[in-house]
């Protein structure tokens, strides 16, 4: 079976017919492909194309100086978040990145996706401090200046919600929209080790407690052991400053770890020998278990994949089509990515695109020939632990239906024999 469906690809590829005639014939094209002469006269409306010479090269165009920051092309509109308030805690809401349409790792700062548990607040970067104190030998107030004289690092995470997705009530239609509250992107800042190390930690040190200046007053217990293995004081962002909604002038990045640990706006890191217990760690952000115990600080957040491309609300044609998404893992380096385009009966591995770096996301492809018949496909990664992503009912036989967070669950999408793409699994 696998290797059958290689050996076609392999063919139509060497053939050069990954795009049939159907999916040649759209828009202003059709009539200009269908008549089978590329250079014959074209209908009206199609002024604009081969063998003519399009408007847009008879003048000069617009000139650098209309737009001292640059914004996407007008034609690529609708290509932004979706944005959600909560009805019921006023303060509260957040933003999805449309996963289905980046291409490659890496998550434009303006599609990163939003959480804020107390608005954004508008911080002046000359009034912001971070104070270091509790169990340590040298209690400092550091300015932003101060921060940003340690040495600094660059490197790409993930970051994600652990609410991404809910485990009930989901009527996402498109990829974004179900897991669009995981964003990657590439963070500089200082390791806090280096900064934790400069005011001299007490031996009985065991956790942080990191406070956020938002309304929110965010406030996580983060254990001693991360904040010296890979977290980071972050003020830049794919090579700018932090925008205000992911925590301008400074948060706490802690790679892999649920994204609400990952305190924006941060003003606070005190030092203890135990948690804080705050509402964000004992109300919020514990899964209750089938036996009424409810499992709290788990901070990792475990492997995860989706088909961003073709997803819901897209619409296929049958022939060549080339499956893409997007996996990840909290504890190291995606694997293996298997696709199934048999609704889970046989899977296939996919290709992951490089580099495939830690706790990042990973991108996969895998050519598909599509029949023309019904059917669904779904991703299913594999972590260099050797976890593998459960699917839903494998998640709700371990974890019950009382939680509303962690859910990492394969997601499959139903192809119709119209080639619209939907949501197969939509719950009330
Ligand atoms: N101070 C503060 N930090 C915060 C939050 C917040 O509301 N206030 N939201 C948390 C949550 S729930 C998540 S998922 C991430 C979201 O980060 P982002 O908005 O940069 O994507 O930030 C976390 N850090
Ligand atoms: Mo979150």
């Amino acid at each position: 079976m696998k290797s059958k469906s290689r050996v076609e690809a392999t063919k139509s590829s060497t053939r050069r017919q990954f795009l049939a005639a159907g999916s040649l014939a759209v828009g202003g094209a059709a009539a200009f492909a269908a008549s089978g002469d590329a250079l014959a006269a074209q209908p009206a409306g199609s002024e604009n194309l081969p063998p003519n010479v399009p408007e847009w090269m008879k003048q000069p165009g617009a000139d650098t100086g209309t737009e001292p920051y640059g914004q996407p092309s007008k034609f690529e509109k609708s290509i932004v978040r979706t944005l959600k308030k909560d009805t019921q805690q006023q303060t509260s809401s957040q933003s999805y990145t449309p996963l289905q349409d980046i291409d490659g790792i890496i998550v434009p700062n303006g599609l990163f996706y939003e959480r804020h548990h107390g608005g954004v607040p508008e911080i002046d970067p000359a009034q912001h401090r971070l104070m270091i104190h509790g169990l340590v030998e040298r209690p400092t107030v550091f300015t932003m200046e101060d921060i940003k004289r340690y040495p600094s690092e660059s490197r790409i995470h993930f970051l994600e919600c652990a609410g991404n997705p809910p485990y009930t009530k989901i009527y996402a239609k498109t990829a974004g929209e179900l897991v669009g509250l995981a964003s990657c992107c590439e963070w500089t800042g200082v390791p806090l080790k280096t900064v934790l190390e400069d005011v001299w930690l007490k031996p009985e040190a065991k956790w942080v407690i990191a406070e956020g200046a938002d309304g929110a007053a965010l406030t996580r217990s983060i254990p001693i052991e991360k904040c010296l293995e890979d977290a980071m004081l972050v003020y830049s962002q794919n090579g700018e400053r932090l925008r205000p909604a992911q925590g301008y002038p400074l948060r706490v990045l802690l790679p892999g770890f649920e994204g609400n640990m990952n305190v924006k706006w941060l003003r606070r890191l005190h030092v203890t020998n135990e948690p804080i217990y705050s509402r964000e760690e004992t109300s919020r952000y514990t899964d209750l278990m089938p036996d009424g115990k409810a499992r709290k600080f788990t901070f990792m957040m475990e492997a995860k994949s989706i088909i961003t491309r073709p997803s819901g609300t897209h619409t296929i044609q049958p022939g060549f089509n080339e499956i893409t998404g997007l996996a990840w893992t909290g504890r190291g380096k995606v694997a293996k990515v298997d696709v199934s385009t048999d609704g889970g009966k046989t899977w296939q591995v996919a290709k992951l695109q490089e580099p495939v770096l830690t706790r990042a996301f990973t991108r996969f492809r895998l050519p598909w020939t599509w029949d023309g018949k019904p059917t669904t496909i779904i991703s299913r990664v594999t972590d260099e632990t050797g976890y593998v992503q459960p699917s839903f009912e494998q998640l709700k036989d371990v974890r019950g239906v009382n939680g509303q967070y962690h859910n990492n669950a394969t997601w499959p999408w139903k192809v119709a024999e119209t080639g619209e793409v939907t949501n197969a699994h939509v719950q009330a």
